[in-house]
């Protein structure tokens, strides 16, 4: 018989892709979605199997990680070979607006799954993999960053994976169970949330070089992050849990960019060259080029502007992983570079945009949504 996965948080970017890579392994994925007033499982429509159909490989159960009885429930009904704990308030800036909300659901949410599996007398069965971050390492210590890099969180939501982070190596060494950390950095994807700043730049970028947006607003343009893409990252934490010992591991490609060398490359996908003037929160990127016959602004546009209010209290300047562990034990190595990341996000992002140019330039008003 196959194995049974459980996977929280099977509607955000990560789960959409560990979902796509495990039912490709032949494994029976279950996953907790939460209630919402919106349909929320638009990432894993694609691969949703009617539920009146016999042995479907694909199973949504409601729950949420602040509620351990509906934890213990869903564990109990299932009884997974593996758990991939991804549920988490993910968002570092609006953590600072609900920090106890945040502390609860990223971090007490790690122990109810724990805890869950201990109760059950699962622990010789069931393997846990804990979605932990980069953002651990927060006021640069030491670069690059490894699994022996002393942490320094920066903000409720890395306060909060901490303590998820140590609760996990606690009930290894307490009670003997495979459950492992994996220290990612950020990873992204045509998937990624429009609220985090590369796929709010590939969004901002294609709106405006099809007339759509007339200018993006960013916050610190200088922050330095270790990028890579979504998909690759998920085949580790795959590998993880198929290991003869649980260890933590730190994933990452190694390299550093800035985020407004994001910025350049996204515009560099439509052609359009710019080039940043001033500092600070007065930066701002103007069109210097238009390559592209289906993308022309006019040269001197002002396109990329600073809005302060994207600043965070305390901020993470600069992460960069050091993934030699990952490389040596597990064998992983990304396929993607970020080159070929950023070309596929803008290519999705233009495809996106593509049903609403046709629909502006018939006639037909469009609502914007701006971040
Ligand atoms: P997303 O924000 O895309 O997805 C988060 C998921 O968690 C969504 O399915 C969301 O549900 C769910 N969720 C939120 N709150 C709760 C809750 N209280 N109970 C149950 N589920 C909840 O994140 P990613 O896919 O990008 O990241 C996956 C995990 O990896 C997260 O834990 C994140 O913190 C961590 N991480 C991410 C990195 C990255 O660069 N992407 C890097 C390192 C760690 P809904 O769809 O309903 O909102
Ligand atoms: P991060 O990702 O905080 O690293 O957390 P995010 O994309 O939000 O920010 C990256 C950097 O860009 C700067 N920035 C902006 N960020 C946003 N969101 N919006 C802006 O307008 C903007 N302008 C500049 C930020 O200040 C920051 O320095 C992500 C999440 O996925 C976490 O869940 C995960 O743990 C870490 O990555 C690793």
């Amino acid at each position: 018989m196959g194995k049974k996965a459980l996977i929280t948080g099977i509607t955000g970017q990560d789960g959409a892709y560990l979902t796509e890579l495990l039912l490709s392994k032949g494994y029976e994925v279950h996953g907790i979605k939460r209630r919402s007033s919106l349909f929320n499982t638009d990432r894993i429509d694609h691969l949703y199997q009617d539920p009146h159909e016999l042995n479907p490989k694909l199973v949504l159960h409601y729950g949420d990680l602040s509620d351990s009885t509906n934890l213990i429930r869903i564990v109990q009904d299932v009884q997974p070979d593996e758990i991939y704990n991804l549920g988490a308030m993910s968002h570092v800036k609006v953590s600072f607006d609900t920090p106890e909300y945040t502390a609860n659901a990223d971090g007490i949410g790690t122990l109810r799954i724990l805890e869950a599996v201990r109760i059950l007398g699962l622990t010789e069965k069931t393997k846990i993999y804990q979605a932990s971050t980069s953002e651990l390492y927060g006021l640069v210590q030491a670069v690059p960053q490894s699994e022996t890099t002393p942490f320094y969180p920066r903000s409720p939501y890395a306060v909060a994976k901490l303590y998820g982070y140590w609760i996990t190596v606690n009930y290894r060494e307490a009670y003997g169970m495979y459950a492992c950390n994996g220290i990612l950095f950020n990873h992204e994807s045509p998937l990624r949330g429009e609220t985090f700043v590369t796929r709010k730049i590939t969004r901002g970028t294609a709106k405006i070089a099809m007339g759509l947006q007339d200018k993006l607003y960013l916050g610190n343009l200088d922050a330095q992050r270790d990028w890579g893409h979504a998909k690759d990252y998920v085949e580790a934490m795959y590998l993880i849990l198929q290991q003869e010992t649980p260890e933590d591991y730190v994933i990452a490609t190694g390299v550093t960019t800035r985020v407004r060398e994001f910025v350049r490359m996204s515009f560099a996908e439509t052609g359009i060259e710019i080039e940043f003037k001033g500092e600070g929160s007065d930066e701002k990127a103007y069109v210097v080029s238009c390559s592209n016959p289906l993308y022309q602004l006019p040269v001197g546009k002002e396109v990329v502007a600073v809005d302060p209010k994207y600043f965070r209290p305390t901020e993470v300047e600069l992460l960069i992983g050091d993934p030699t562990k990952s490389n040596q034990k597990l064998g992983w190595k990304p396929k993607y570079d970020l080159a070929g990341l950023v070309k596929e996000m803008m290519a999705a992002d233009l495809e996106l945009f593509e049903r609403e140019k046709l629909l502006k330039d018939s006639g037909y008003s469009i609502k914007n949504q701006y971040e």
